[in-house]
């Protein structure tokens, strides 16, 4: 059902406290942990609890969910000290835009300079 933990998915496992991660936040509704190939000097992802596959299946199944990932990702930011240089927070989505796992989540990027438009 939509929202339930999949036994095969590896953000339902870092949710679950299954597989381990660095984790930087935590709420009643979504989990922060860097990312296992950081792409920059700052690199986190910020997942939903609840299981979607992406972020627009989030924002439609759950709203208050979605908007509460990128409030999150705002506040992390600053909690980092990458709010004054920029960020990037970035959803990928479909494998031919680079997604790998699919769970939503959204990467939050900072920490050197980021080009425009993105590869
Ligand atoms: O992003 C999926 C991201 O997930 C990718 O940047 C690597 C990261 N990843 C994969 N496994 C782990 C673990 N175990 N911990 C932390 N980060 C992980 P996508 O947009 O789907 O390509």
């Amino acid at each position: 059902m939509a929202g339930e933990p999949q036994a095969d998915c590896l953000f339902c496992k870092i949710v679950s406290g299954d597989v381990p991660a660095t984790v930087v936040r935590e709420t009643e509704t979504v989990v922060a942990f860097r990312d296992i190939n950081p792409q920059a000097p700052t690199h986190i992802l910020v997942i939903p609890r609840v299981h979607h596959p992406d972020a627009a299946s989030l924002a439609a199944a759950e709203p208050g969910i979605a908007a509460d990932l990128l409030r999150e990702a705002g506040e992390i930011a600053a909690a980092e000290k990458i709010d004054g240089s920029g960020y990037r927070i970035v959803f990928n989505t479909g494998s031919g835009a680079g997604q790998t796992v699919f769970h939503a989540h959204a990467h939050l990027l900072g920490g050197r300079g980021l080009q425009w438009p993105p590869g």
